[in-house]
């Protein structure tokens, strides 16, 4: 038979069994959860199906970081659908404060080791001292960066970059919207060799591009401004060139 000692008892045992499952959901959360802090402020990120970096900027008074966050989906046999929600742990941090990324891309650039990180980030070279947008390239090993390649400057300024696997040759491709002195833009299509970036074609300059979006293999979607016209046209790599199909 059951007496207020015993129900007391098995009372408390509940409570405390309730709150051990209460703070581990809790800590799950912290730990699984891309919900930042009133301070920061996420400016970009890419992901593959078992990591995700963001670009996280960080006010700190009257300073303003930032950092790379790298998160894992932790289980790397597990597939990540668009419309499945996925629970990233936080797993590594760095300080990219001095060069300001801007914007991050996950790619296969050669097949050999990877993840590719490709930022684009904001920084003057000892060559170079204006501060000019260009790319840095990061193998990443699973536990650590490791500078693949840092920003030889492509064309003249870069305004967007992609990464895709867009043409037969192994690896991904890179594409570079790239804008001259007038301010007009164009495309530049790069391939990885080796240990750089090789130019495989380039495109006329147009007034404006806003959009670039993969449609197939060597078909791009391009969307861009001529004489005040927004246009949208499919073009092709074809002999050294980016043209457009029709
Ligand atoms: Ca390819």
């Amino acid at each position: 038979m059951l007496n207020k000692k015993r129900i007391g008892l098995i009372l408390a045992i509940i409570a405390i069994i309730l709150g051990i499952i209460f703070i581990k959901l809790i800590k799950e959360n912290m730990h699984y959860s891309l919900e930042l802090a009133p301070n920061q402020k996420l400016i970009d990120y890419g992901r593959n199906q078992q990591w995700l970096f963001a670009i996280i900027e960080e006010k700190k008074g009257i300073d303003v970081e930032r950092k790379i966050y790298v998160y894992s989906s932790g289980d790397p046999g597990k597939a990540v659908n668009s419309d499945k929600k996925v629970n990233w742990r936080k797993v590594r941090e760095y300080d990219f404060t001095l060069v300001l990324p801007w914007k991050i891309e996950l790619g296969d650039l050669d097949y050999t080791d990877g993840p590719q990180v490709v930022m684009g980030v904001n920084k003057s070279t000892h060559f170079d001292r204006e501060a000019n947008d260009r790319l840095f390239v990061y193998n990443w090993d699973g536990e650590k960066l490791y500078k693949k390649w840092t920003g030889t400057r492509l064309g003249y300024y870069l305004k967007d970059f992609y990464i895709m696997d867009f043409l037969d040759m192994i690896g991904e491709e890179l594409i570079v919207v790239d804008k001259d002195q007038e301010g007009k833009d164009r495309l530049l299509v790069y391939y990885w060799l080796d240990f750089g970036f090789q130019l495989l074609a380039e495109s006329k300059f147009y007034d404006r591009i806003d959009k670039v979006k993969y449609i197939d293999n060597n078909l791009l979607g391009l969307v861009y401004i001529d004489n005040g016209n927004e246009i949208t046209t499919k073009v092709m790599v074809e002999e050294g060139w980016v043209v457009e199909v029709d």
